[in-house]
């Protein structure tokens, strides 16, 4: 065998597009476990989140960002911010997109973001499942004449097609390298971050309107008793009174709910007993405040 066949590769890879277009359910899906929130609501992931995927011959570090949208308060263009600052920092962005919607406006913008850069470009269009096949020709013939992208490779993350293809080609285009993470590891996330977004997912799966946007959910404590149970204190804030009621809900229910799925969650993923005591809390437009932002938001860096 040449030398080139045998070379162990690696790199980082940043996920990158519009909201929900399915970063997150890629990488949980090339991860093999869930590490980031997923939800059919736009906005979802608010952080870089690291998961990494260990192969024979190499290792991807995916970088999960935030989606890229206009930005109206302080919170959203700190998370597009985030997104952004991989550009230049990863040996290839993979830019998804919804299939099922071709090449929107919303993806001509988040193109428009990427003018001058020069990091390798593979454009994923995701969610194939949804789209006839003369279709996704044609969204495909449509994309190659634009000459914007290295490669192009349709898949399903939701129903994990093309998967495979996928992680090869994107590691031929990593150059040769070093073990980044030992094998245990396949976040650097913290254990209370991993914590915190299980709940805001649930959360957000669970309500409507502009509660999903307005929480942020940060874990106080997390202790392991004696008899090996997990107790662990988080806080759920919001931005007014009237989203405190409805995540509290009528005599409980709502924050039981959600306390119930987070702590299944919870206790599957770190195989141990859960106690979960939740507390919500109003802080008057916290999406605005820098200090706010930096404990809510990314208290885990
Ligand atoms: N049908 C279908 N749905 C998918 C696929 N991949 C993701 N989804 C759905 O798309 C929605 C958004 O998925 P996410 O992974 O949260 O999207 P995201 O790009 O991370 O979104 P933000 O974090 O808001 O930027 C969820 O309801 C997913 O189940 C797919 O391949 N097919
Ligand atoms: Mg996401």
């Amino acid at each position: 065998m040449s030398k080139a066949e045998t070379a162990f590769k690696s790199g980082y890879a940043s996920l990158i597009g519009r909201p929900n277009v399915g970063k997150s359910t890629l990488l949980n899906r090339l991860v093999a476990q869930k590490i980031a929130a997923m939800s059919a609501k736009p906005q979802t992931t608010r952080n870089k989140i690291t998961g990494v995927v260990h192969l024979p011959g190499g290792q991807i570090v995916l970088v999960d960002t935030p989606g890229i949208h206009d930005s109206n308060t302080k919170l959203n263009r700190v998370m597009v911010k985030a997104s952004f600052s991989t550009y230049n920092d990863v040996d290839l962005i993979l830019f998804l997109i919804d299939a099922s919607r071709g090449f929107s406006a919303d993806d001509e913008y988040v193109l428009q973001t990427m003018q001058g850069v020069n990091t390798t470009k593979i454009l994923i269009l995701n969610k194939i499942d949804l789209v006839p096949k003369l279709e996704l020709l044609g969204l495909m013939d449509k994309m190659n004449k634009r000459s914007l992208f290295e490669e192009i490779i349709p898949i399903s993350a939701l129903k994990k097609d093309g998967l495979d293809s996928l992680v090869s080609l994107i590691l031929k285009y990593l150059p040769e390298g070093p073990q980044y993470f030992p094998e245990t590891m396949i976040t650097d996330c913290s254990e209370e971050f991993l914590i915190a977004e299980i709940i805001r997912e649930k959360i957000i799966n669970q309500t409507h309107f502009e509660v999903p946007y307005a929480v942020a959910v940060v874990v106080e404590q997390v202790e392991e008793t004696k008899s090996g149970v997990l107790v662990i204190d988080a806080t759920i804030y919001t931005e007014k009174d009237s989203q405190k009621k409805i995540l509290i809900g009528e005599k409980g229910a709502m924050l039981k709910k959600v306390g119930s799925l987070a702590r299944k969650e919870i206790e599957k993923r770190f195989a141990i007993k859960v106690y979960l005591n939740l507390f919500v809390k109003v802080k008057n437009r916290w999406r605005d405040n820098d200090r706010y932002i930096r404990e809510f938001v990314y208290f885990h860096d």
